[in-house]
């Protein structure tokens, strides 16, 4: 940095801060009534990094180097280009898809006409997850949290009349990345427009698929042979196109910290460059286009200071690691979506506000692009007036607020570089001790990120419960009814069925019109190369092909699948190993403990826990519940059982990524929690055996964190609980229900789709002569779709607000026929 005269500046005003500090904290003793200021007036952030009342020179004065960094210069904590938004403002870049391609088609159309920058493509889960519209698995889900994509007839609907020359497209893509973006090409290119030309981005960030959001297809390392691939077409042939945004989004989401969100989010780029490089590039030739998706929640200043840290640890550790002779290897970009979990249900307004200052503090971090949340969508996909609402929440800020013209405005705020410099180094722990385990890959399938993510999900669960960490209209200033006016507004609403019928026909169309031998042909060669150990052709390469004659999702997805397999949740391959997990989680020390300060210990609270790791009952997936059950008396565990009911939408909603919904419970009371206790004694005494429920997940949606906690917490509350594996149909359901002879089968729903598949688990239900089963609900259902799954004879929807006593009180009674129970 070389600027003598700055530094005797800064050496004088440290100088001058230690003799004002006396001073401070004479005066700030009196204001604490005697006591210690810092002990009266510090606290703790969510990284447990120690806040103080006041920053001085002092708190940075051993990082003098702060003073003179500038935006676009290394290490770039002030921002990847020189002159920020003072020459170009960040994108305005709104997630949406829905329904059909048209449909989606025209939504684009009407965002991009009112100010909307960038298209950014949300797509349904069977298209995640590799299935056609028209497989038997997927039916439930079709259009339903996002547009369905079957051919490149439909991609080429979905982007009628965008110039995509000239418009940056976003694809939020994981499982499904090699047929998505092999007809992304493919429409462009027939529409005239160069693979060459094409700019934007695909998600293609699988690793935090295993970690947090589960529309994985292959196993880990076959999924990370795709990527290389991706990397190596499109460093030859889209050298405008970003192949990968490396996610953290959905790990904050699923209840990360701002530190362990950015140090995940850091490795899991460091093992893309390597990865890269084993697919035969050079650091140079895949970093410059790699890109980044922060979440950004209400912690003003730790998102800010997160997206500091982010760039300046980024650049230093590429620097370290991989030698880079470019100088835009070091960079990061990064897309910033505001927070989906800070979204309640209940007064949804407040929601406009919590947007607004989340998105204040993505653009004072420096993002490159936005997508700010519709206060609406923890209840349902965005009306117009609500996405228009959240548009414009950008635009204010961009042109009203004078925000865009200096850079990095809260660069040499002492709390802003001190935090900055405390979450690089917090982060930097972390990410040194993921690789000491092999890298990103090797932990995922140790099962350790997942589990700590889950740990920092209770701990803040617990202050949230406890009223430490306040949500104003739930925990604190809560008015019953106020809010109902938003809540009752209309919501929009996807008719699966129309959405169905229309892609069948598609697909029917398409599959009669093309050349089939072509395709079977197209089809070999895919999985002909997925067979190989050594690399030959390009999957991308092979894919396009095939997509280029018809090919559809599904058939070119299945054909690496006859090579690969289709991997399950810590399935396929085994459920992570508890020896490794147990070492990955001694090794990771940096990591935040899980803490229950907040928490009065309810007595005898280890004894009622009585949830006995069972052995599987036909497709019973227990190692999903090893996290939590395991080690009963665990802290992350304790806490878990005081978590909401149904309340966790884990990492998406109805819509899109956004942990949608969040319920605020109330700590359980003594007398609440006998009388939980009495009434399962009695239902044993009538029953002979203690109530058992089975909680399930149906259709494509991978959002498993809610079914956890709710199994977790009515474990311990005295149910027998087994808990299905992801992605089970109805008619699977029923029959585990019958295997396993429950009283009860609660359904998660979070993706929409219970509309067509709890009435389709009814009817099962009642062929196997179950139908004295309980069917209840939980998770994100409407009000809207609610009477229509009681008429179907759904005994209860457990919606945001449940606490699990009352739901279990509930569920008991209904057993017992006893309703004052
Ligand atoms: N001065 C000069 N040039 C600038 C400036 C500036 N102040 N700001 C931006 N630019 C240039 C960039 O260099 C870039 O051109 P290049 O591609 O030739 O380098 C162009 O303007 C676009 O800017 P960029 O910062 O790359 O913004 P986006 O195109 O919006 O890309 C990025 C942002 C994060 C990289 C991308 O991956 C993205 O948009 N991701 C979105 C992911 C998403 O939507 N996910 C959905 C969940």
């Amino acid at each position: 940095f070389g600027v003598p005269g700055a530094l005797r500046s800064f050496s004088a005003a440290v100088g001058g801060a230690e003799a004002n500090l006396d001073v401070w904290k004479e005066r700030a003793t009196k204001e604490a009534k005697g006591k210690d200021p810092w002990e009266a007036f510090a606290s703790t952030n969510a990284d447990g990094i120690p806040v103080m009342p006041v920053y001085s020179a002092l708190d940075v004065a051993d990082q003098p180097e702060h003073g003179s960094e500038f935006p676009g210069v290394y290490p770039y904590t002030r921002g990847p280009y020189a002159s920020m938004y003072t020459g170009r403002p960040w994108t305005i870049r709104q997630y949406a898809g829905f329904s059909t391609a048209e449909e989606s088609n025209a939504f684009f159309r009407k965002g991009l006409a009112a100010g909307q920058q960038g298209v950014s493509v949300a797509f349904d889960l069977p298209t995640h997850r590799g299935y056609d519209s028209d497989h038997p698995r997927v039916a439930g889900d079709v259009g339903m949290a996002g547009v369905a994509i079957d051919s490149v007839e439909d991609m080429k609907l979905l982007f009628d009349g965008i110039p995509l020359d000239r418009m940056s497209v976003s694809m939020t893509m994981n499982g499904a990345v090699l047929p998505i973006l092999a007809m992304f090409v493919v429409a462009a290119e027939e529409e005239g427009v160069p693979a060459a030309k094409l700019q934007g981005t695909i998600q293609n960030d699988i690793l935090k698929e295993f970690m947090v959001r589960n529309t994985f297809i292959y196993a880990p390392h076959p999924s990370m042979r795709i990527i290389g691939d991706i990397f190596a077409y499109c460093s030859k042939a889209m050298p405008k196109f970003h192949p990968i945004s490396i996610s953290g989004y959905h790990m904050q989401e699923a209840g990360a910290t701002p530190v362990l969100e950015l140090a995940f989010t850091l490795a899991d780029g460091l093992e893309y460059i390597r990865c890269a490089q084993q697919a035969g590039l050079t650091v140079d030739q895949v970093a410059p286009r790699l890109s980044f998706f922060f979440a950004v929640g209400m912690n003003f200043f730790s998102e800010v200071a997160k997206l500091r840290a982010a760039r300046r640890l980024w650049a230093r550790l590429v620097r370290e690691k991989f030698g880079p002779k470019d100088e835009k290897s070091l960079v990061l970009r990064t897309h910033c979506q505001t927070s989906g979990y800070s979204l309640t249900a209940q007064e949804p307004y407040n929601n406009i506000i919590r947007t607004t200052v989340e998105a204040m503090a993505a653009v004072l971090g420096g993002t490159q692009s936005l997508h700010t949340n519709s206060f609406d969508e923890a209840i349902a996909l965005p009306t117009d007036f609500s996405a228009k609402l959240a548009r414009n929440t950008q635009l204010i800020l961009a042109e009203e607020t004078g925000i865009t013209t200096v850079a990095d405005p809260l660069g040499g705020s002492f709390y802003v570089e001190a935090l900055t410099a405390q979450m690089e180094e917090a982060a930097e722990r972390v990410i040194r001790e993921v690789e000491q385990l092999g890298g990103m890959t090797e932990a995922i399938i140790s099962g350790l990120p997942k589990l700590k993510i889950e740990e920092c999900a209770a701990r803040q669960q617990a202050h949230i419960d406890s009223g430490k960490q306040v949500i104003v209209g739930v925990n604190k200033y809560g008015q019953q009814g106020e809010g109902e006016a938003a809540r009752e507004e209309e919501f929009r609403k996807i008719d699966n069925t129309a959405v169905l019928q229309k892609q069948r026909e598609r697909l029917e169309k398409v599959r009669a019109s093309r050349d089939g031998a072509a395709v079977a042909a197209a089809l070999a060669a895919l999985e002909e190369e997925a067979h190989r150990r050594q690399r030959e052709q390009n999957l991308l390469e092979l894919a396009v092909e095939a997509a280029r004659l018809r090919a559809t999702v599904g058939e070119i997805t299945q054909a690496l699948e006859k090579a690969w397999g289709r991997y399950e949740a810590g399935g396929a391959q085994g459920p992570p190993s508890p020896v490794r997990a147990q070492q990955a989680q001694q090794a990771v020390a940096g990591l935040p403990a899980v803490g229950l300060a907040s928490w009065e210990q309810p007595r005898g609270r280890g004894a009622r826990c009585r949830q006995k790791p069972r052995a599987p009952r036909g497709p019973c997936h227990a190692s999903a519940l090893r996290p939590l059950h395991a080690p009963c008396t665990s802290a992350g565990h304790q806490s878990m059982l005081r978590r909401q009911l149904l309340s966790h939408p884990s990492v998406a909603g109805p819509h899109n990524q956004n942990n949608h919904l969040r319920a605020r419970p109330v700590c359980p009371s003594q007398e609440e929690m006998a009388a939980v206790e009495r009434a399962v004694q009695r239902f044993e005494a009538v029953a002979g055996r203690r109530p058992r429920i089975l909680i399930a997940k149906m259709g494509q949606d991978g959002h498993d964190r809610g079914a956890k906690v709710m199994a977790t917490g009515l474990a311990d509350l005295g149910f027998d609980v087994d808990i299905g594996p992801l992605f089970m149909t109805p008619a699977e359901v029923a029959r585990h229900a019958v295997d396993a002879d429950v009283h009860i089968v609660g359904v998660s729903s979070q993706a929409a789709g219970h509309g067509t598949l709890v009435p389709e688990l009814l009817q099962e239900l009642r062929q196997q002569g179950m139908e004295h089963v309980l069917v209840v609900c939980g998770g994100i259902i409407p009000k809207q779709d609610q009477p229509a799954l009681f008429e179907a004879g759904v005994a209860a929807c457990y919606g945001p607000g449940t606490r699990v006593p009352a739901a279990a009180l509930d569920m008991i009674g209904m057993l017992l026929e006893e309703p004052e129970l």
